[in-house]
Formats: C-alpha cells, sequence, structure tokens
C-alpha cells in the first residue's frame, strides 16, 4: 500500500469509527455515512481524494476495514467503532475456541476481570492465532489467549462476526479464558 492510501485508510479508522465530528459527517443508526459528503469534506485544500482513490483503499485494505453499501453510496467501518452504533450483526455460533492477542502488563487485570472492551463496542476475537499475534504485537511481545467460545456460547453468551471475520463478544469472564 502506498503512503497516501495508509494514511488514508488511518484517517478513515479514525473518523469512521471514533470521531466523525473531526469531519463534519454523521452517521446513521448503523454506522453509515454519505460517500458524497465524506469525498466532499476531505476534499478540502491541501488534501484530496476521488472516489476511485477510496474504492481502491477500500478493496485493498489489509483487513478490510470499511464496506460500501451495494451501491457505493453509503461508506462505514465493519468493526472497531467506540462512537455509539448498532451494526445490525446476526448473532452467530462461533468456534469451539477463539484467540485474542494481548500483552504481558494487561493479564493479572484480565485474570481478574477478564477481557472487556473498554471504549469499543466490544471484546474483539479471532478464529485464528495468527491473527491474534498480529494484534498482540501492536503493543509489544503478544501473548495469545484462548478463549473457550463455544462453552460461552452454550452458556448464553452472544457471539457476532463483523463483515471482515472478526469476532465480537460483549465480555469474556475470566473462567472462559486459558492462560
Ligand atoms: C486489553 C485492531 C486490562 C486487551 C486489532 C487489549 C483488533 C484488558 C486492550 C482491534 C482487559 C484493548 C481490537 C482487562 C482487555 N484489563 N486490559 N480486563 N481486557 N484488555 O485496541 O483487541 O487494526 O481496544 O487485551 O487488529 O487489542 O484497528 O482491542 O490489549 O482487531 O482494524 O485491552 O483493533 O484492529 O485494546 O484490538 P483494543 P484489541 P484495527
Amino acid at each position: 500500500m502506498s503512503k497516501k492510501n495508509k494514511n488514508i485508510s488511518k484517517f478513515l479508522s479514525y473518523v469512521l469509527r471514533h470521531n466523525p465530528d473531526k469531519l463534519g459527517i454523521t452517521f446513521d443508526s448503523n454506522g453509515w455515512t454519505s460517500v458524497a459528503i465524506l469525498l466532499e469534506k476531505i476534499n478540502v485544500e491541501p488534501y484530496s481524494l476521488s472516489m476511485e482513490e477510496l474504492e481502491y483503499v477500500v478493496a485493498t485494505n489489509n483487513k478490510k476495514r470499511f464496506a460500501f453499501n451495494e451501491d457505493k453510496t453509503m461508506i462505514r467501518a465493519s468493526q472497531g467503532h467506540s462512537v455509539n452504533i448498532d451494526l445490525a450483526l446476526q448473532p452467530k455460533e462461533p468456534p469451539s475456541y477463539l484467540y485474542h492477542g494481548t500483552v504481558e502488563k494487561f493479564i493479572t487485570s484480565i485474570q481478574e476481570k477478564g477481557l472487556i472492551k473498554g471504549t469499543r463496542q466490544h471484546v474483539h476475537l479471532s478464529a485464528d492465532k495468527e491473527t491474534a499475534i498480529n494484534v498482540g504485537s501492536r503493543r509489544g511481545k503478544p501473548i495469545i489467549l484462548t478463549i473457550r467460545s463455544g462453552e460461552m456460547y452454550a452458556q448464553h453468551h452472544t457471539f457476532y462476526q463483523s463483515e471482515n471475520g472478526v469476532w465480537l463478544t460483549e465480555e469474556v469472564p475470566t473462567e472462559f479464558i486459558e492462560f
């Protein structure tokens, strides 16, 4: 990805997940925003972003972080929001085990409180260890926790899977975590 596209991705993650006000855009209740208005607001000197560039960023983003609606008039982030929106995802049965990548300094607290969502809307989990390693590596030497998601599901915890494959749930109590 070029430097410009990487910067655009980062900026889009920020406004589409956390701070639409920064750009003066608004979300509907499901987190969608108008593509036309988004482009209009971004295209203020010295910045420029064409529809073609936006389409390229959405298509090539390494984690498919953004999605268009069918006719590409609306766009949203597929997960990771701190703004209170409803992704309108259907609950889904998870695999027996999911993984979470974190770092040593959080372990004592996670042992006490379980995994909590913090400022985001959900705790983020992945079906493969490799993704969890990447997530943990953002903060240092990764530690991978195995989550007994099948057991959680059997005990009525709700799971969702975002459009880009991330597993989401409200919290993971400590008894379901293998440290
Ligand atoms: C930790 C990125 C102390 C948790 C990634 C994590 C992901 C606790 C941090 C997505 C805790 C929260 C989300 C507790 C959890 N005590 N620490 N009780 N419970 N934590 O960024 O999962 O690139 O909100 O282990 O790839 O790291 O942005 O969550 O270290 O998919 O698309 O608190 O963000 O995606 O950090 O990452 P985050 P995350 P993007």
